[in-house]
């Protein structure tokens, strides 16, 4: 792809505007002023390393009016933005492609208001999601999306990319917990939807646009959650099991037992296993390999009728021989010591090199097939290997199995051309003959922009299309992704 030329470059015009509205701190330049000195590197490339532009300017707002302001300033002058959060996304849309001014959400995190009797939390879209959940742990709430980077993702981000997570299957999605969102479009109009309201019928419902479009049509400044309270009690049991058939009946037992305390279902290939205990050098929970794990996780009211529940399953699962062997955390240590294992994949594997990914829903019969095809295809084209002659490292699947949602990770030494070739559009093919989705909880960002009609039909992406030139004529927010 070509840099549009119908943007405009930044001058040294724009960014005496940008310097005046913002002050120097928030207005981080490089190579367009003298002064110029901050490094924006981290701005430009992506987490894995794979993605990455090269923007000379990088602007912090601090509240939604110079959100406006800046939006407004871009869209008369046709400067291309990317907006960014904790810059954790998995498929390039964070980061600009060519020189789009970087829009970074790090300096709006304030927390405006918390509801303690109806639960609702109302913050700026750049507060981290873990500052958010602590500060609602100690009120006995939850935010009710948890990840992997919640360390570093902001709360916008997440709703920008409608983060599904670890715990999707319990609380829902991030379409149903949002109550209301502020948003900023390309002309500066504030779009204040911030209701407070779990039930409002009054017409279309403008938050659900913003909620997944990856920053393609507005800028998110705050937003209105929903968060259920804090389990009393949480118990993680961690499985070990022969087969994926086997997987599958633990999960429908899990469900039958479980039902209303389940709060997780993760599914972990013995090979990512392998990988995680490689990377950190920490003692696996189960002695011995077994090709399938999964982490399970209760979330209840009340820690003895809890108990009583998993003991039942655990004893049920053991005793049918439907997991081989398993272990019961027994304090908040082991808890978060078994999460480890699942939630270090991702991080595990980018010690490796690179990681192609693939984000996933297939109807659950399949869901590891995936992972097998895509392996025999790779072995059928000598392309895996241990030695260092093979490019690919290693197939591996995980994900949200609770979800229907497979992470199907190909690790290569460096990016290869040859590997990309025989996995895509292979992957997408596969996908779309079970009629999956070839994104689940990533999105598409520039990663799988050519790939948009394996799972939406023309009549949808023509709609897209539509929506997006109402609300961005100009096409400012962040072009080149999957719009
Ligand atoms: P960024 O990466 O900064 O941005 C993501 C996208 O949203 C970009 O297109 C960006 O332009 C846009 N955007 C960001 N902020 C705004 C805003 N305020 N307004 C409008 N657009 C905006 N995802 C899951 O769904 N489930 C997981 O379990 C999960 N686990 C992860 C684990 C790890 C270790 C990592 C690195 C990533 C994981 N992710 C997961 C991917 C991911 O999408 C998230 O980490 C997160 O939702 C991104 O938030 P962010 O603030 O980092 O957004
Ligand atoms: C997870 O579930 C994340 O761990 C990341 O969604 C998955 O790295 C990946 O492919
Ligand atoms: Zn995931």
């Amino acid at each position: 792809i070509k840099r549009e030329s119908k943007f405009a470059e930044v001058t040294e015009e724009h960014v005496k505007f940008f310097k005046e509205l913002l002050g120097s701190d928030s207005a981080l330049v490089d190579g367009v002023t003298a002064d110029a000195t901050d490094d924006l590197a981290p701005f430009n490339s992506d987490w894995m390393r794979k993605y990455g532009g090269q923007t000379r300017l990088v602007l912090k707002p601090e509240n939604t009016q110079e959100v406006s302001k800046i939006l407004k300033y871009c869209n008369e002058h046709k400067l291309a933005v990317v907006p960014q959060g904790g810059n954790t996304g998995l498929v390039g849309g964070s980061v600009p492609v060519f020189d789009e001014i970087v829009i970074n959400t790090a300096r709006m995190n304030n927390i405006r208001s918390f509801d303690e009797e109806s639960g609702v939390f109302v913050a700026d879209a750049g507060v981290i999601l873990e500052v958010a959940d602590s500060y609602l742990a100690e009120r006995g709430y939850l935010f009710p999306l948890d990840l992997g980077a919640k360390g570093s993702c902001h709360i916008g981000g997440n709703v920008a990319t409608n983060a599904g997570g670890l715990r999707l299957l319990r609380y829902g999605s991030l379409h149903g917990n949002v109550l209301g969102l502020e948003a900023v479009l390309p002309d500066g109009t504030i779009v204040d939807s911030l209701s407070k309201l779990r039930k409002n019928n009054t017409g279309y419902d403008f938050k659900q646009l913003f909620i997944g479009a990856e920053g393609t049509i507005g800028i998110i400044t705050g937003i209105s959650i929903i968060c259920p309270p804090r389990a009393k009690a949480v118990n993680v049991a961690y499985f070990g099991l022969e087969s994926f058939d086997h997987v599958r009946k633990a999960f429908r037992e899990a469900k039958g037992q479980l039902s209303e305390i389940l709060s997780a279902f993760e599914l972990m290939d013995g090979r990512s296993q392998g990988l995680v205990r490689e990377s950190t050098g920490n003692k696996q929970p189960l002695e011995g390999d077994h090709p399938f794990y999964c982490l399970i996780e209760t979330s209840g009211s009340n820690a003895e009728h809890d108990i009583a529940k998993l003991e039942a399953f655990l004893e049920h699962v053991l005793g049918e021989g439907i997991v081989a062997d398993g272990v019961l955390a027994q304090d908040e240590t082991q808890i978060q010591s078994l999460w480890r294992w699942r939630e270090g994949i991702t991080e595990a594997l980018s010690h490796l090199g690179g990681t192609y990914k693939y984000d996933v829903s297939i109807p659950l019969p399949e869901l590891y097939q995936l992972v097998e095809d895509c392996k025999a295809r790779l072995t059928e084209k000598g392309l895996v290997g241990d030695d260092d002659s093979y490019p690919v490292r290693a197939v591996v699947g995980y994900g949200h199995m609770g979800d229907s949602n497979l992470h199907l990770n190909v690790s290569v030494r460096q990016y290869n051309k040859e590997v990309e070739k025989a996995i895509e559009p292979w992957v997408y093919e596969w996908i779309a003959k079970r009629n999956g989705s070839i994104s689940a909880e990533h999105g598409l960002g520039v990663a799988k922009k050519e790939f948009i009609g394996y799972s939406q039909n023309e009549t949808n992406v023509k709609l897209m299309k539509q929506l997006k030139n109402l609300y961005d004529p100009n096409g400012i927010m962040n072009p080149y992704k999957y719009i």
